[in-house]
């Protein structure tokens, strides 16, 4: 009996402004340029339920205990493993997902001081085994990366109104959690050009897939 082989699971991470949607699109298209399936997802979000809870967790007019958002974020995030990622990785695809429970970790673990324990604990439950093969760290100063939202010209989401204090603790705690992961994260420098910063990406991509799933 042939086994097919399980794709990858590539999540995306930083900061506001880091530069994360515009690496997604450089990093599918290395990864089709392989010959690879892909799938794109991004948290919170994915399928018509989690974009639902999206649109409440990002609205700039709402307000919420911060243990709310953080099960609502992993409300979002077990739809987004059952419908989207799951199935894909088992149809042997790559699986490109803009955020996952790194974010979590970041946001309301260090951001908004609820603690690790309480991510763990609901990582543990909703997803025991799932876990990324890469994940990619945009890191970019605060001040720059708010620099870059401000220039976008949209309007500022519940997240994005949040004060400097709140994404500092986010950066160190996406920073400390790159520094308890060595195998597993890469921490790219988003300050540098964007061709600098595909180069790393794409360094780090080869690395990976130079590992015995991929081909
Ligand atoms: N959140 C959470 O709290 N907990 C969780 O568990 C999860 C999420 C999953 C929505 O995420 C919010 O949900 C998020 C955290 C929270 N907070 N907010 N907001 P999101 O990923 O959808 O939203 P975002 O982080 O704000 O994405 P973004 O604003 O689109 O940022 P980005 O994707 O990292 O940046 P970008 O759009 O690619 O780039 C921003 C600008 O900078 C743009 O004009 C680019 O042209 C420019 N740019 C990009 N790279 C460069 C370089 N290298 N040099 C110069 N300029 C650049």
């Amino acid at each position: 009996m042939t086994h097919r082989r399980r794709g990858l699971l590539i999540t995306l991470e930083g900061g506001e402004g880091a530069g994360k949607t515009t690496a997604q699109q450089f990093i599918y298209d290395w990864l089709r340029a392989q010959g690879r399936s892909v799938t794109t997802t991004r948290e919170p979000g994915g399928t018509p339920l989690a974009e639902g809870i999206r649109n409440i967790l990002l609205d700039a007019k709402g307000e919420m205990a911060p243990a709310t958002e953080l099960l609502l974020m992993f409300a979002a995030r077990a739809e987004n493993i059952a419908k989207i990622i799951e199935p894909a990785l088992g149809q042997g695809q790559d699986v490109l997902c803009d955020r996952f429970t790194d974010a979590s970790r970041a946001y309301q673990g260090a951001g908004r001081e609820l603690g690790l324990a309480a991510v763990d604990a609901l990582a543990d439950w909703v997803h025991p085994t799932l876990k990324p093969d890469l994940t990619l760290l945009l890191d970019v100063p605060v001040e720059i990366g708010m620099e870059r939202v401000g220039k976008r010209g949209a309007a500022l989401n519940r997240f994005e109104l949040a004060d400097t204090a709140f994404f500092e603790r986010v950066r160190h705690g996406y920073l400390e959690q790159a520094m308890r992961e060595p195998d597993r994260f890469v921490v790219i420098d988003a300050t540098q050009s964007l061709n600098e910063v595909q180069t790393e990406i794409q360094s780090a991509l080869e690395a990976v897939c130079g590992g015995e799933h991929c081909g």
